[in-house]
């Protein structure tokens, strides 16, 4: 699957941001580690990221060999038939007050294993203070069962670190609710700092 973006796709819904152009980042722009996911921890837990989940933070991703750009990986967010409300990852990323952040991601619905019913994934930010405490959080525009299996869409949200922020967690969830299985494939994602 090659990185070929439509603009005839997913318009009309509420968007945070929604950015249709192809990322043009160079590798030292982009905050999170092993965004491209091409750098493996485990047999499914991509490298720099932490898993988590309703079922004790069990991570039920995997990888797939879809890729959105040039590499030869991308995760693989899955429903089982377990019965998992939700799961995803994230990075950490230090930040000050102030500062605005895009974090965007592209994705495809699984061809295999589409998605069904109300599952759906989406990014949000949770900033934290010195403390640990979660100050504010926002999320993007969701995906769903709308969501292309032929091309790969980049979703985007653009965040600003709220007085106090010390962290920011960029989380990609994926929704599931116990509905039936499906899932989606995500790759190239970028936190980048923004005017
Ligand atoms: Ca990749």
């Amino acid at each position: 699957m090659t990185r070929n973006l439509s603009s005839g796709l997913l318009l009309l819904l509420i968007a945070t941001t929604l950015v249709w152009t192809q990322a043009g980042l160079a590798a030292d722009d982009n905050l999170l580690k092993n965004g491209n996911f091409e750098k493996r921890q485990s047999q499914s837990l991509p490298m720099g990221w932490q898993a988590f989940s309703s079922d004790k933070n069990h991570w039920y991703g995997t990888f797939s060999r879809e890729d959105a750009s040039t590499g030869s990986s991308s995760v693989s967010f899955l429903n089982s038939d377990k019965k998992v409300d939700y799961q995803g990852i994230f990075q950490p990323v230090r930040v000050k007050p102030g500062q605005r952040f895009e974090f965007s991601v592209y994705v495809a619905n699984d061809p295999d294993h589409p998605l069904s019913g109300l599952s759906h994934g989406q990014l949000s930010i949770e900033w934290f203070d010195a403390q640990g405490k979660e100050l504010d959080r926002s999320w993007s525009q969701a995906w769903g069962t709308h969501t292309s299996q032929e091309k790969w869409v980049k979703y985007a949200m653009v965040g600003t670190a709220p007085a106090k922020a010390v962290q920011g967690n960029f989380v990609i969830t994926f929704f599931s609710g116990g509905e039936t299985t499906g899932g989606f494939v995500l790759d190239d994602a970028a936190v980048i700092k923004t005017k």
